[in-house]
């Protein structure tokens, strides 16, 4: 991985003579924000610094088996440290502390911005941003390993996974020879793979099942061939679902063959959220996601527009 060295040393420099740190994952945080956040946390507490975690959303309860888990504290009371690292929050307002605490971008603080987004604000004093990064837990740990910092096995589970949420358990196109690398030796430095896979990816709640029992009904292809569905606020009612559980329902609606690429479409609290996937080399959701405000990777994007969903019925005159 290719960092800047001026901006390395920066942040090496800035790490050796803090105490204080704060770190941030973005809000509704997702393996790889909660992986980053508290890495980050084991790595500044085996070198004997104070560091903190704090979130505008509680994390879900997925990540209990994390080590440090209940460390992470919600909400923000002062910017009063001597370092912040803010971790995968490609944009200011992600962290949900953008109104309440401008001040965290105006680049007047010690603000390190560790990301992997290519459509990332450069918000930091300093920025870490790797776009062809498949985590921000893989720059962490080129970071680690480039400035001697410890990574021991709890450090090592938090950014694998990091590596595991994002690449989708390895089966996403950002699965590169590197990754499978650097999980080898987080693995090897005694990484939990076990309650990874098994906390993360084989545990569904029956809410979870309810609520994709409702995306797989409401599934239907275009003419052309974009696989789409659609949630309302009723079925989250109706499920007891919360959003969090949306999480990889559109990777797996991406499954059907022949597809352009795929699309779910979620109504919650007067806004449409659209989350959008492909496997196709020449399809970039990127561009369509920008198309309505948003934005992402090539083959993983999404968009937020305030609205509401309505049915359209169509109906036809055939001949008899
Ligand atoms: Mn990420």
């Amino acid at each position: 991985m290719q960092f800047n060295e001026k901006e390395l040393n920066s942040i090496k420099e800035l790490i050796d003579k803090s105490n204080r740190i704060l770190i941030i994952p973005h809000k509704a945080p997702d393996g790889d924000a909660i992986g980053a956040a508290l890495g980050l946390f084991q790595v500044f507490s085996q070198l004997g610094k104070s560091p903190m975690v704090r979130c505008f959303d509680e994390p879900p309860g997925v990540f209990s088996f994390m080590p440090n888990i209940e460390k992470v504290q919600i909400g923000l009371t002062s910017t009063d440290y001597d370092a912040i690292f803010i971790v995968d929050s490609g944009a200011t307002h992600l962290t949900g502390f953008n109104e309440s605490h401008p001040q965290l971008f105006d680049k007047s603080l010690e603000v390190i911005n560790i990301d992997h987004h290519p459509s990332n604000e450069f918000y930091g004093k300093y920025n870490l941003v790797v776009t062809e990064a498949s985590s921000a837990t893989q720059i962490l740990y080129e970071m680690c390993m480039n400035l001697d910092l410890p990574i021991d096995r709890n450090t090592a589970t938090c950014f694998l996974t990091g590596i595991y949420t994002d690449t989708g358990s390895f089966m996403h196109s950002n699965t590169t020879p590197e990754v499978m690398k650097i999980a080898a030796r987080l693995l090897a430095k005694g990484a939990n793979l076990r309650s990874i896979s098994k906390d993360l990816f084989n545990t569904t709640k029956i809410s979870t099942m309810r609520l994709w029992g409702r995306v797989l009904k409401n599934t239907y292809q275009t003419t052309d061939s974009v696989t789409m569905s659609v949630v309302t606020e009723k079925d989250f009612e109706d499920t007891g679902a919360e959003y969090s559980e949306m999480t990889g329902a559109v990777d797996y609606v991406n499954s059907v063959p022949e597809s352009k690429y795929s699309v779910i479409l979620t109504e919650r609290d007067g806004k449409v959220k659209g989350s959008l996937r492909t496997l196709r080399e020449e399809v970039d959701v990127a561009a369509v996601a920008s198309a309505y405000g948003g934005g992402g990777h090539t083959k993983a994007a999404g968009f937020t527009i305030p609205g509401y969903l309505e049915k359209e019925i169509r109906w036809k005159v055939v001949d008899n």
